[in-house]
């Protein structure tokens, strides 16, 4: 249609100068250098690294930009449904190395990652140190984050015509400094040196509305009709685009980031009455509502500014959305047939009332009709049954921020409660079960993952276990309600781009080699890994299987010395028989890092009654062998017994690294600062890796599935995906251990109302701590710790895992140090059945079960 609109005469010009990819190295060095003179202003003599990143990546960015141009006017041109994935948070970590990666369009030329490192090179660069002036973009918490982040990146992949929708925070993550053992946490201005990866598009500005009254003057209008709402404070949300590259494809999607600032609009009465600061001030506050990321993980704080900014982004996209939609003047009723809106947990759930809104408020849609076309756009996923992170609002916050909105849900839940009463005649107890309102004091409270479910067509759960366990307990009176087919199942993955090829491009290789596919393509299609087993016994195949392992263990030794001073902690001579047992998540209490620093502790403390009783070095080496206990994460700032933990971590590292009578049999590390780029480093180099949250609590964890690509075996719980990873990979293949989901709730039941002991094993380690062996300034700093399973009923069970935890963990030693082969065959196997987690199956299984669209794919 563009052609018709535009005259012959300046297409021409256009078409004269259109602007191409670098395809080579000439190419590309034209544009670093363009860019370093004209666009950074600099010049030959006085280009740094840092400088040389900038120039790298936006010349990389003018390519992805060409294709992003080219996705957009096909996808245009195209008009196939689309996919909108609302999210808070895309934790995408640093995006140079990856677009370098996934810039390729065709799946037979060599990648230009080795095009541009032989270029910085001759231009005087090393790409490696380029690539580490990449600030993280850390917009993002943990798992539910980066879950965001590998659905994007295969939603490009499979040409799935898709956008991200967030928020673009000034201040992402903050940074974990440690001092003397505790966190402290620093802001973290991701955006200090401006962002080459961000295009800021001025001209799209949305004007945003709070507060206020709605107006029903008129008399004749009910809540039900189309209504006045009187907004009072106004703010814009600019848009930030960033760049999406598909890998092995020249589809480039777009994430969209929201920016709040202020309207240029003028306060005359703040003015005419003398209060031009004070105008001025209300005025600046509008960056407020972008300016942080909550960094909570599986925690709802219940803040203001938090649901303020939810509704910004909510309003801004949607906005966006239906602009699009309107282009195409098709009538209101196909909307679900154009457009599927995903909601990434309840945080974006406001969107269902802002499209009711909309529909029936601005564009006068009949009620009834109207929210037939919300429910058949939306679709629901949960990430968590933890009461503590379920978002509730107190109604009267809600309503003075957003008062038409609090109506709306009050019509939503009573054609609701309708529904229900009509099928479920006089229960009153089932009706006040499912109202969207609670009814509790000291306020009533608005359940948003009840409005999120009623709102949708499609609920799903992130891991089998999850998905059943969440229509058997916090959404068991809504499977009644809607029988079961509203809720289904997605099992999370991950995106073998960035975590195997590059966080790991050495193994990548080696898997390309012996599959007989030296492009890579595999990383297309996971599930071919399966050829891999072949190679299981193979012993050159081994060797060249553990080196590898061997050299990334060198790599997490050399990011050990630099987070500590330059220390040297891992012994580098006997790195292969090391074994690296490595936990890095968040740290909470359901993920229990004190289980594994108490188990530390009890070989730690067995090490030395073996000396103390006559042992020589070598029989303690015997029965526990080398060993690095690596730990890293974040506590959330308010989170008092998680930041405990983590001072316990670093105390008993003091203890036990200085410890001269187990020489370096044993070595504990706490690595700061855990973020994307690190895990990059981090997971590639485990043997071992901890996933051991009480049964039923992590929804499903991705990072098991990281170190599992990335050849480590995994102790863990029955819990998430850890079910079904053990399933595809085989039992043999991983160290379970610890009670079952299903009889969590008597155990919590015992601690509380039965006498319970203490198995000797933890016993003797919580006596260890309290005697002050790890704080002897301190014997009772860590009491809470002790205090929260022996006397506050061991809520996380700890006590009733620990022995067979204890036990799992001397299964480990015996067969790494002992039966060495045995456990490299069992990496293999395990890589080899772990394609079914890649992303890929995962936006295959919502593209055709909840959202039905369908790829658009690029002509070749
Ligand atoms: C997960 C969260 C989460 N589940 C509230 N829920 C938040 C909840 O800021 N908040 O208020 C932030 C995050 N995060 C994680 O999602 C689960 O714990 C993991 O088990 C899961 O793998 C991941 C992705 O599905
Ligand atoms: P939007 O969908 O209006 O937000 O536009 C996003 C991008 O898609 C634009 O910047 C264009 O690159 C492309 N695009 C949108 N509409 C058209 C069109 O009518 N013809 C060709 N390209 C379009």
């Amino acid at each position: 249609n563009i052609d018709t609109i535009i005259p012959l005469k300046s297409r021409n010009i256009w078409n004269k100068h259109q602007v191409k990819k670098f395809e080579d190295k000439e190419g590309f060095e034209g544009r670093f250098i363009g860019h370093v003179e004209t666009t950074l202003a600099r010049s030959l003599y006085n280009c740094d690294d840092l400088a040389a990143y900038e120039s790298t990546s936006l010349s990389v960015r003018d390519n992805l930009i060409i294709d992003w141009n080219n996705t957009q006017q096909r996808i245009t041109a195209r008009d196939p449904k689309r996919v909108y994935y609302l999210s808070l948070e895309f934790l995408m970590g640093r995006a140079l190395d990856n677009a370098l990666i996934n810039s390729q369009a065709g799946s037979d030329e060599p990648t230009s990652r080795p095009m541009v490192e032989k270029s910085l090179d001759e231009l005087g660069f090393n790409l490696e140190d380029v690539l580490k002036k990449e600030p993280d973009a850390a917009l993002g918490n943990g798992g539910l984050g980066r879950l965001a982040a590998c659905f994007i990146d295969s939603m490009a992949t499979q040409n799935i015509p898709a956008w991200g929708y967030g928020l673009r925070y000034e201040y992402g993550i903050f940074a974990q400094k440690i001092i003397d053992g505790y966190q402290v946490e620093t802001p973290d201005y991701w955006l200090n040196f401006g962002n080459p990866w961000e295009i800021e598009r001025n001209e799209i500005q949305v004007p945003v509305t709070f507060y206020g009254y709605v107006d029903r003057s008129d008399g004749e209008s009910t809540t039900l009709s189309p209504s006045d709402w009187i907004g009072g404070e106004r703010v814009l949300a600019v848009a930030y685009d960033f760049p999406v590259p598909g890998y092995k494809t020249s589809t480039v999607n777009n994430l969209r980031l929201w920016k709040a600032k202020p309207t240029t609009e003028f306060d005359f009465a703040k003015f005419n009455s003398g209060d031009y600061k004070n105008s001025v001030d209300a005025q600046q506050r509008a960056e407020s509502i972008t300016a942080c990321l909550y960094p909570n993980d599986n925690f709802n704080q219940g803040k203001e500014l938090r649901l303020k900014q939810q509704y910004f982004w909510c309003a801004a996209s949607l906005h966006d959305i239906i602009r699009r939609f309107k282009k195409t003047s098709r009538p209101w009723s196909e909307l679900p047939d154009q457009v599927a809106i995903q909601l990434n947990d309840t945080h974006p759930t406001l969107a269902v009332v802002e499209l009711q809104r909309v529909l029936v408020d601005l564009e006068k849609l009949d009620w009834h009709k109207a929210w037939s076309i919300v429910t058949a756009t939306f679709s629901y996923a949960n990430h968590t049954v933890m009461q503590e992170a379920l978002e509730k609002w107190p109604i009267g916050l809600f309503g003075h921020l957003l008062p038409r909105h609090l109506e709306i849900i009050y019509d939503i839940n009573w054609f609701f409660l309708q529904e229900v009463e009509k099928k479920f005649p006089k229960d009153f107890d089932l009706l006040s079960r499912v109202s969207i309102i609670e009814e509790c004091s000291p306020e009533r409270q608005v359940r948003m993952a009840y409005l999120a479910i009623v709102g949708s067509h499609k609920v799903n759960g992130v891991a089998e276990l999850h998905s059943e366990l969440i229509k058997k307990t916090i959404f068991k009176d809504f499977v009644k309600v809607y029988g079961s087919q509203k809720f289904t199942n997605v099992t999370n993955g991950i995106t073998p781009r960035r975590w195997l090829k590059q966080a790991n491009p050495k193994l990548a290789e080696l898997i390309g080699k012996a599959l007989n596919d030296p492009k890579q393509n595999f990383l297309l299609d996971m599930p071919k890994l399966t050829e891999l087993a072949k190679k299981a016994d193979d012993p050159e195949f081994q060797k060249a299987w553990d080196l590898v392992k061997a050299n990334n263990k060198l790599q997490l030794a050399d990011l050990i010395k630099d987070t500590n001073n330059g220390v040297d902690i891992i012994d580098r001579e006997h790195i292969k028989d090391t074994l690296f047992d490595i936990q890095v998540k968040r740290i909470h209490e359901y993920k229990r890092q004190q289980m594994n620093i108490f188990g530390v502790i009890y070989r730690y403390l067995a090490m030395k009654k073996m000396l103390k009783e006559g042992s020589t070095i070598e029989e303690v080496a015997k029965k526990y062998p080398r060993k690095a206990s690596i730990f890293g994460g974040k506590s959330a700032p308010g989170y008092y017994m998680a930041k405990l933990i983590i001072k316990l971590i670093n105390s008993v590292a003091e203890i036990v690294n200085d410890d001269a009578e187990i020489v370096d049999l044993l070595k504990v590390v706490f690595i700061p600062d855990y973020n994307v780029s690190k895990a990059e480093i981090i997971i590639p180099a485990s043997d071992l890796s901890e996933h051991i949250s009480t049964a039923g609590t992590e929804a499903s964890g991705t990072s098991n599935m990281k170190f599992v690509m990335n050849g480590g075996l995994i102790i863990g719980t029955v819990d998430g995906a850890n079910v079904e990873i053990t399933r595809e990979i085989g039992e043999d293949n991983i160290f379970l251990f610890g009670n079952l989901s299903e009889h969590v709730e008597e155990l919590r039941y015992n601690h509380q109302y039965k006498k319970t002991e203490l198995p000797p094993e933890l016993a003797q380690v919580l006596k260890s701590i309290e005697s002050g062996v790890f704080s002897p300034e301190n014997p009772n700093e860590f009491k809470p710790l002790i205090d929260s399973i022996k006397s506050h009923g061991d809520y996380y069970l700890v006590s009733d895992d620990f022995e067979s935890y204890v036990a799992t963990q001397e299964l480990v030693d015996e067969v790494y140090h002992t039966q060495k082969n045995d456990w490299i065959k069992k990496s293999i196997l395990s890589v080899a059945n772990i394609g079914f987690f890649s992303s890929d199956r995962c936006i295959e299984e919502y593209s055709e079960t909840i959202w039905n669209v369908e790829p658009v794919k690029p002509e070749t």
